[in-house]
């Protein structure tokens, strides 16, 4: 199986105003079956007023820009038919400071009070946000509320049973409505902060059965619906939230392969390859995955096009469910800057000049310029581009779908050179790959420049 994450407003225009919509993405079908994509995580689809979606004002409408949700519906029928899974994001961890329930709370409600968390006499209101220093506190009128991802997005409190029931009723009402699944927004925030003792604190077990409710509701409805989650941090804390939802994000994956292709070094690969995808068990399963919209594309960090290959190469060989971020397939650019994510965010370009039919323009170009060879048109025509190399790779995993199930053995490297078997018992295959621009030797095999070798 394999994943594509979409930022519906850059993905395709349908009604010629220059922004992506649900109908757009029905319209795309033919580009995403080519491709080989099974399966689509849609960036927030919700009524939500900021470009990015994660500030929700309503989980049961859809943010009209993208469309209504009998396009929504239509949109999910026509990638059904075409046998592509439709997953969204569930950012169930806060709302938009404009959700109905947190301006009751504003007003003084003490029903919607205390859906959010205020701050008590012993809380250090001083104190910042652990991976960037951004205030986790947010004054308004007299008052101190706890967002751990800024004042817009107050987070909710699930010590209040009935914060519980809605999230469970959101679940309940997509599920019902058709998608596949869901991909599991800021997964270890909803617990996070201990109110009794007045500071940041990450509840792993709290959430993880959080998510295990969850679980077992969509379960009711839809018993084999998917789940991967997000949790950006240590190899070893992410197993524990995949081992019980079944998948999620191997950010370490991105990380040390971007790093080691940089640096010119396998070690970090190694050291990713054995922390993370040697469990024999299959209690879980990976997902690697090119990138996403928290960071810096691969084409901005890794300028070799032929190096490149060599990562879209591990990704499809390699245990776990792949995950692709659109555009990266082309080569597509962005520099990420938390304070103004639109630059990985940008038009997916369709064509050489960036116009024509289905080409979404709602940004003025940063990185993705016209004429640049990073469009399906210009990438379709180069038979040995990235785009045409990436679906190779990606028929030859469909030939392969076992790998899915898979585990690594006999990981062995030199500077340049990483070498594994991948199996899953019955099945395997010994990989090379060679991340140099020039010939490397591993157990006497020879590798060309940037030369993956199946054996
Ligand atoms: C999700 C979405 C993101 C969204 C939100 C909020 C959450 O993808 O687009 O923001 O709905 C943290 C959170 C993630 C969050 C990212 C943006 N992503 O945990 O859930 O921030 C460290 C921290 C991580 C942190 C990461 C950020 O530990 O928690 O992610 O830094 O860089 C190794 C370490 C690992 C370390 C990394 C990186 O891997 O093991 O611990 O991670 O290195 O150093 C959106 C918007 C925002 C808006 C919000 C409401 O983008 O602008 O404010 O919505």
């Amino acid at each position: 199986m394999i994943g594509y994450e979409i930022y519906i407003r850059s993905f395709y225009d349908s009604d010629n105003d220059g922004a992506g919509e649900f109908l757009g993405i029905a319209n795309s079908v033919n580009y995403l079956k080519n491709l080989g994509v099974d399966l689509v995580w849609l960036m927030p689809h919700f009524k939500a007023p900021s470009y990015h979606g994660y500030d929700i004002i309503d989980f049961f409408d859809t943010n009209k820009a993208y469309g209504s949700l009998e396009e929504f519906k239509t949109m999910i029928a026509v990638l059904h038919k075409n046998g592509i899974k439709v997953v969204i994001d569930l950012p169930l961890n806060h709302v938009s400071s404009r959700h109905p329930w947190f301006k009751a709370a504003l007003k003084g409600d003490p029903e919607f009070k205390d859906y959010f968390l205020w701050a008590r006499d012993n809380t250090n209101l001083d104190e910042k946000r652990h991976w960037d220093n951004e205030p986790i506190w947010h004054p308004y009128k007299g008052q101190w509320y706890y967002g751990v991802f800024g004042g817009s997005s107050p987070d909710l409190n699930y010590d209040n049973p009935k914060v519980v029931e809605k999230a469970l009723e959101i679940v309940e009402f997509w599920v019902k409505l058709g998608v596949d699944g869901f991909r599991f927004d800021a997964a270890k925030h909803i617990y996070d902060y201990d109110i009794e003792n007045g500071k940041f604190h990450y509840f792993h077990d709290k959430n993880i059965n959080f998510w295990q409710k969850v679980m077992n509701k969509a379960k009711e409805i839809k018993p084999d619906v998917f789940a991967v989650t997000e949790v950006w941090d240590d190899p070893e804390i992410v197993v524990e939230y995949a081992k019980t939802i079944g998948c999620s994000f191997n950010f370490y994956f991105t990380e040390a392969i971007r790093e080691s292709m940089n640096h010119g070094s396998t070690y970090k690969i190694m050291d990713c390859f054995t922390r993370t995808l040697t469990d024999n068990r299959r209690l879980y399963i990976p997902s690697n995955f090119t990138g996403n919209h928290d960071m810096t594309r691969l084409a901005s960090i890794i300028q070799s096009e032929e190096q490149r290959k060599v990562f879209f190469a591990l990704l499809m060989t390699t245990p776990g469910i792949p995950f692709i971020y659109y555009g990266d397939e082309l080569g597509m650019k962005g520099i990420y800057d938390s304070h103004f994510t639109e630059h990985v965010l940008e038009p997916f370009p369709w064509y050489a000049s960036l116009s024509g039919e289905g080409q979404t323009l709602w940004k003025s170009i940063g990185f993705n310029h016209a004429f640049t060879g990073v469009s399906v048109e210009e990438q379709s025509l180069r038979e040995d581009s990235l785009l045409n190399t990436v679906k190779k790779w990606i028929a030859f995993r469909k030939e392969h779908s076992w790998m899915t199930n898979a585990w690594l053995e006999d990981i062995r490297t030199s500077q340049f050179v990483v070498g594994y078997t991948i199996t899953d018992g019955k099945n395997s295959l010994r990989i090379l790959h060679n991340i140099a621009g020039h010939e490397e030797e591993l157990d006497g095999i020879r590798l060309k420049a940037y030369e993956t070798k199946v054996l």
